[in-house]
């Protein structure tokens, strides 16, 4: 049962929230807006990918992996196209996680990685999302570990972190031993650093955390959310391991790089995971179009407190060197949401 205090909290918030429904007819640039691409790419499940489209995929990967930096202005330690990535996200980790724009920087995040592969690596699928309720139960199991098929297995086995920041359940911990990433550097990271490092990519897996975290009785209850700030706050969870929410399921279920708040972009996988999330969210929205086309709100700041200042329609996003900068309203409609062309033009299956 909530706490008296938990549950006035709560009350607190829902009555912050209510100020930012828009009642009435709908804004004039809005109601044109809506689904603006002339053609989508639709997004699928991994293990649905033929053999093929699966190779595919992977070859852009680690194509986009060789490709020289273009971001080393403001990250010079960026080898590859792949760093330019983890770089940004490393720099903006305190202003995009716990706050209002968190689902819709991911949003536009993956599909700005998506349209690299697409554009500069000859890809011609879209990106792949992981969806770990199929492999809630037998985590170890689940074809993405796939050495041939898949994104390679577990890191080798170090020591047990005793610390107290350890991933409840974890196993592994090191360099992952098979698969195509087995050779792979990175170039930046753990961690805050960006200073010039050549590492391993790390995984420690928990099938505990993924049975925890990744079934979908919660992800149904994201689902059920009534609003934007109770579904943000659903996904992302806590800042401990007693609700890490589906967000933190997918990250420490792998461990390892994709367990680092800063540096997780530098495990493949992180873009799967974040399109299945971001797949629950337009999942989200399409309960309810109309009004989850323009419902946004959560803090501007880091854990901000619930009365300070919100997140709008008109928030900046940006991407640094990666891609031009935007607003959330031009990201809250995956098939397009801003006249003439869309930013985001795609749709799951
Ligand atoms: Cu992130």
């Amino acid at each position: 049962m909530p706490s008296v205090g938990a549950w006035l909290v709560s009350c607190l918030y829902l009555a912050s929230l209510l100020g930012n429904v828009v009642a009435g007819p709908l804004p004039e640039d809005v109601a044109t807006r809506w689904g603006s691409c002339k053609t989508v790419i639709k997004r699928k499940e991994w293990r649905t990918l033929s053999k093929d489209e699966k190779k595919d995929y992977i070859k852009a990967v680690k194509c986009l992996q060789a490709k020289p930096a273009r971001g080393k202005a403001t990250i010079p330690n960026s080898v590859s196209r792949f760093d330019d990535f983890q770089g940004v996200h490393i720099q903006q980790t305190f202003s995009i996680h716990f706050v209002g724009h968190f689902l819709a920087w991911h949003r536009y995040f993956v599909a700005t990685y998506e349209k690299a592969l697409r554009e500069e690596c000859g890809y011609d699928g879209a990106q792949p999302y992981w969806d770990w309720t199929l492999d809630a139960n037998n985590f170890l199991a689940s074809p993405l570990w796939d050495p041939v098929t898949g994104f390679g297995g577990n890191g080798a086995y170090i020591l047990p972190d005793t610390s107290p920041l350890a991933v409840p359940g974890a196993t592994g911990g090191g360099c992952v031993t098979n698969g195509p990433f087995v050779d792979m550097r990175l170039h930046l990271g753990p961690g805050a650093s960006l200073n010039a490092t050549s590492r391993c990519l790390r995984r420690g897996f928990s099938p505990l955390i993924a049975q925890t975290f990744s079934n979908t009785a919660r992800v149904n209850n994201a689902l059920a959310q009534v609003d934007f700030g109770w579904f943000n706050k659903v996904i992302e969870g806590e800042t401990n391991f007693v609700n890490v929410g589906i967000h933190g399921g997918g990250h420490y279920s792998i461990g390892g790089e994709a367990g680092d708040l800063y540096a997780s972009p530098g495990e493949p996988v992180f873009y799967l995971h974040h399109a299945n999330l971001d797949r629950i969210y337009w999942q989200w929205q399409s309960m309810d179009l109309p009004a989850r086309l323009r419902d946004i709100s959560g803090p501007v700041e880091l854990l901000g407190p619930i009365t300070g200042p919100n997140v709008t329609l008109s928030f900046p996003i940006d991407l640094g060197p990666l891609a031009p900068g935007v607003t959330i309203r031009d990201l809250m409609d995956v098939k397009g949401s801003k006249a003439g062309t869309g930013v985001l033009c795609y749709t799951y299956q």
